[in-house]
């Protein structure tokens, strides 16, 4: 039950893992689905199952948040209108793990990231969840409508996924379901080359610098909800100067001072 552990599935972004139903359709009163997911990414499908009768029911990261749509059905004539979306959370991209579960008895939902639950009903008249064929994990089914191609798939970890009894990270790892002929599904978890640190107000990170070359370089992406702050600073060597980069009321501004040069002052300012 570890990032180390057998539980864990690590998708590359084009694979897709379909749990497809004995009887070909799956209709549910009551769903409890639960997983655990860690991803660097703000986009993606975690999963989706969708049925002929227009029902439906997905899960994916929009904007850093967690999105759920959910259709227990509409009729034909449109004046009953089940599409429901609710939306929780955010940053979940910051590669730390994040639990969900859902549970649903007919239209009650309650919907749990890392511990905090929110109840709502769904819109519409009906209590059934009508899905055909499959239920896919890490993205749309590639048979899916043109309309679906446009949702990314997921790129990240997920654990323990729970599927109304069904241990599916488990029946991944013994082959008893087939992934998406694209892409890789592999049972452990890759770190991405960047990881995200974190700083509070006291923290900060120091670096050895390179000694004897007269070049300074650096690049890094930040994410911050603070106006004010100091990104980065360095010493030349024999007292040249130095260099700051700090964010001033919303703009990022860079100054070098170079101490034996008469203009020693250059600013920089970006951004808003
Ligand atoms: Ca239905």
């Amino acid at each position: 039950m570890n990032e180390y552990g057998a539980d864990v599935i690590n998708f590359d972004g084009h694979v897709v893992l379909p749990y497809r139903f004995r009887n070909k359709k799956m209709k549910t009163l009551k769903d409890v689905i639960s997983l655990k997911f860690k991803t660097s990414e703000s986009e993606g499908v975690i999963f989706h199952g969708e049925g002929q009768q227009g029902d439906y029911i997905t899960l994916e990261l929009k904007k850093a948040k967690l999105v759920l749509n959910l259709n227990l059905g509409s009729n034909q004539l449109g004046s009953i209108f089940g599409h429901t979306s609710v939306t929780t959370g955010s940053l979940l991209d910051d590669h730390h793990w994040h639990s969900i579960i859902i549970e649903r008895h007919g239209r009650n939902i309650n919907l749990t990231l890392d511990r905090h639950m929110q109840h709502f009903r769904t819109n519409g008249e009906f209590d059934y969840l009508d899905l055909d064929y499959e239920i896919t994990f890490g993205g749309m089914p590639f048979s899916g409508k043109p309309s679906s191609n446009s949702r990314k798939n997921f790129k990240g970890c997920m654990e323990s996924i729970n599927y109304n009894g069904n241990n599916i990270t488990d029946l991944a790892k013994r082959k008893k379901l087939e992934p998406s002929n694209v892409g890789n599904l592999s049972f452990s978890c890759v770190e991405p080359h960047t990881v995200p640190v974190f700083f509070n107000a006291t923290s900060y990170l120091e670096v050895p610098g390179r000694p004897s070359q007269d070049l300074f370089s650096v690049s890094f992406f930040f994410r911050t909800w603070n106006p004010n702050g100091l990104l980065l600073f360095s010493n030349f060597a024999d007292e040249l100067g130095n260099v700051e980069i700090d964010i001033n009321e919303g703009k990022v501004s860079v100054h070098i001072n170079v101490t034996q040069v008469k203009r020693n002052r250059i600013d920089i300012s970006s951004g808003n």
